[in-house]
């Protein structure tokens, strides 16, 4: 970290926003309920071993069922901005056709309850929980993301909660990381749809992409006014000091990161192997990139730490091997804690980009698996302390110049944490599944306290 201060008021400008995110298909359940049909997420659920502990969405932290509650508690926190997505498949049950007024009713009485308690709505419309009827194309060829007519389909989607929800959304966000809908969710097998195309999913990117550049259009013309994105970047360095690791480093930059930063950022596809990643991307590309980087309001970021890449042995499928940097403190989730990572991120980001849009961290987090001890006190000073860190390297960050106005953690409560179900907790506030009881646990309180003490 850089030299900033490591104990004392931690020092962030006047109007700094604090929020928490979630994900519809994290923490809703209600997976069959009033009208909701079917995502991609409950159908790799039901495939035996996709899911480390056999679980699913299916009731989750039932926030269905329990909005007041929970934005009581956002209201407790003293937050000032609650970052949620909406359920495609709630609102259009097929992806498209027929509205289900169920669907967009839910979303309308949670928006009223957050500005009622002083709370600012961020809306992303895709967190990860396609319609399973358009991953499934009608004409037997690509569906979801690998077909480009689900990137229209998003827009239409995006036009019509706008026209519901518009009015009391402060901030939008179309797509949460595109990097991992199409490479852990087309490329690598790893996540819903459970496909394993590797480079052959890099048209899932592009599409993913122009489903962001066309909601952009839908949001602006239902008048939005804050509309951004929540790309997952981290820092990537060669696992070793060697030529063919940092080929490999590079390489996998460029997909994980400027495949996604550049396109919306700059208007363009990275280079790749000499010449441009766009020349692998179905086209009309220059056209799509023309919409992909229509300006936008604030670059959101979501950041848990950096990436370590070595060269793949000789003849290996993909050329690079990546996983996490070694040689820090680990989570329970065995994710290393380098909030430097996240000033050296921020920092990366407005020097490759001078025209960057103010940032918003739009998720940082960790899992810390403790519980109630016997007295119901949950005590997770470790994520007390990774939540200090990781805002004092913001503060580091806005310290040398980097337009950073907000820090929404990951995540409010504990919740279904896609491949890994159950067994990872992220939240402020743990969540017993058996009884759905939420604890708000020392770390809600810590961050309710520094959220008090910047203001
Ligand atoms: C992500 C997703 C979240 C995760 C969280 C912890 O960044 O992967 O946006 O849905 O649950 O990041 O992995």
């Amino acid at each position: 970290m850089g030299e900033g201060r490591t104990t004392g008021r931690i020092n962030l400008p006047a109007g700094f926003e604090f929020g928490t995110s979630t994900a519809a298909y994290q923490i809703e359940g209600a997976a069959t309920e009033d009208g909701k049909g079917p995502s991609i997420w409950d159908t790799f659920t039901a495939e035996p071993g996709r899911i480390i502990d056999g679980s699913s969405g299916a009731v989750a932290c039932d926030h269905y069922h329990r909005v007041g509650e929970d934005v009581a508690l956002m209201k407790r926190l003293g937050a000032d901005g609650y970052r949620f997505s909406v359920s495609w498949p709630r609102v259009f049950p097929t992806g498209s056709g027929p509205v289900n007024p169920a669907g967009l009713d839910f979303y309308d009485r949670l928006v009223d309850e957050l500005v009622a308690n002083g709370i600012a709505p961020m809306a992303t419309l895709y967190h990860w929980d396609l319609p399973q009827a358009l991953e499934t194309a009608s004409d037997g060829g690509a569906g979801g993301w690998l077909n480009r007519e689900t990137a229209l389909r998003f827009a239409e989607y995006a036009a019509v909660v706008a026209e519901r929800i518009g009015d009391r959304v402060a901030h939008w966000v179309p797509v949460n990381e595109p990097n991992v809908v199409s490479l852990l969710g087309y490329a690598m097998g790893m996540h819903a749809p459970g496909k394993a195309l590797l480079f052959d999913a890099l048209p899932a990117a592009h599409h993913a992409l122009l489903g962001h550049g066309l909601a952009v259009q839908a949001l602006r013309a239902a008048g939005a006014t804050s509309i951004g994105t929540a790309n997952n970047h981290a820092p990537i360095r060669p696992a070793n000091d060697t030529d063919a690791d940092r080929a490999a480093a590079d390489l996998f930059d460029a997909l994980w990161n400027g495949m996604f930063a550049d396109p919306v950022l700059l208007g363009r596809y990275p280079a790749m192997d000499g010449s441009s990643l766009g020349e692998a991307m179905p086209g009309p590309v220059a056209e799509d990139l023309a919409v992909i980087s229509a300006p936008l309001d604030f670059y959101g970021v979501n950041y848990y730490n950096p990436m370590g890449v070595a060269a793949a042995p000789e003849g290996a499928e993909v050329p690079f091997v990546y996983g996490e940097v070694t040689g820090y403190p680990t989570t329970d989730f065995g994710w290393p804690v380098v909030p430097e990572g996240l000033t050296e991120l921020l920092l990366h980001l407005r020097a490759t980009y001078p025209g960057m849009p103010p940032v918003r961290i739009t998720e940082s987090g960790c899992s810390y698996n403790t519980g109630p001890d016997e007295h119901g006190v949950v005590d997770d000073q470790a994520r007390i302390d990774y939540l200090d860190a990781h805002l004092r390297a913001v503060a580091d960050a806005i310290e040398q110049g980097v337009d950073v106005r907000a820090y929404y953690c990951w995540s409010l409560m504990d919740n279904f944490e896609w491949a890994e179900g159950y067994t990872q907790r992220f939240g402020l506030v743990h969540v017993d599944y058996d009884t759905l009881v939420r604890t708000p646990k020392r770390s809600f309180d810590w961050y309710a306290e520094t959220i008090r003490a910047c203001r």
